[in-house]
């Protein structure tokens, strides 16, 4: 006989463009996993909570200065809507931000371990502290670069946990993926043909040498790292002077130091 279907990770999204969802979520692994029910997702449009005639969602930011500034009751009003204050809340409620706390994958793993997520993307120059104080809005930002809004960056807080639920990736991925050590940056691949446009394959992959091919590749995805990303690579050669011998979780090593969350 069947089991019965364990509740799906629940994302709800706050957004005045609830239309952009699921975009290309509804693709690819995150669409599939989307339909086959593994996770749910739930577009909730900010202005439904609006309570004027104009249906107005914005106000002009008290000491003056440029742009408009999300009113506290509409937002709310909104939250209320998928996570009742007051009453018991299990999903983190983080709002999507270029002040924002960066995302690491560490988040994005205790994420994908927890019942699911509110999220709420902004547009305007921001929003009402009181609501963020109020609500204890976890702040995330997606990178140091300017968009014009949070939708695509809650995308991309959705993708990145989905894949991790149970079901989403293939098994040897995700085991492969948990082994990972996780600072350094990947080698470089190839396929055939073994030679194309005049460049030739480094012939060590060529070789059958397992070991040798091994140590290659270690090589390239440490120069790869040493040059391209200086700070992971730091926190590689802290985790290699501080580790066990036979390996810890490197990703524990106490490089990161913004974790504890006000
Ligand atoms: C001049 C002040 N601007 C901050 C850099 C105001 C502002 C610009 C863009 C406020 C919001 C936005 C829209 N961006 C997001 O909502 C956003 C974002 C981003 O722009 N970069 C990285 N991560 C994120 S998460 C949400």
């Amino acid at each position: 006989m069947s089991r019965p279907m364990p509740s799906p990770w629940c994302a709800s999204v706050l957004t005045l463009f609830p239309e952009m969802f699921p975009g290309p979520l509804g693709q690819s692994l995150a669409g599939r996993a989307l339909a086959a029910g593994v996770w749910s997702l739930d577009a909730v449009n900010i202005r439904d909570f609006a309570t004027d005639r104009h249906r107005s969602v914005d106000d002009t930011p008290f000491g003056g200065g440029a742009g408009m500034v999300l009113r506290p009751d509409v937002l709310d009003a909104a939250i209320d809507a998928v996570a009742p204050n007051g009453r018991m809340n299990d999903r983190p409620l983080l709002c999507l931000s270029p002040r924002g706390r960066p995302l690491v994958q560490a988040e994005v793993r205790d994420l994908a371990a927890g019942p699911g997520v509110v999220l709420i993307a902004g547009r305007y120059e921001g929003i009402d502290e009181r609501v963020i104080e109020a609500r204890g809005l976890r702040e995330v930002s997606i990178g140091d670069y300017v968009l014009s809004g949070g939708e695509l960056a809650a995308m991309v807080v959705l993708d990145a946990v989905v894949r991790l639920l149970p079901g989403v990736m293939g098994a040897a991925e995700s085991a492969a993926e948990e082994s990972f050590a996780g600072h350094l940056l990947e080698y470089p691949h190839y396929t055939r043909p073994a030679e194309w446009q005049g460049r030739a394959v480094p012939p060590v992959l060529l070789s059958g040498h397992h070991e040798a091919v091994a140590a290659w590749r270690q090589a390239r995805a440490e120069e790869l790292t040493r040059i391209r990303r200086p700070d992971l690579w730091a926190v590689h050669t802290a985790a290699s002077r501080t580790a066990a011998p036979g390996g810890t979780d490197q990703f524990a090593v106490p490089v990161v130091t913004d974790r504890a969350r006000p």
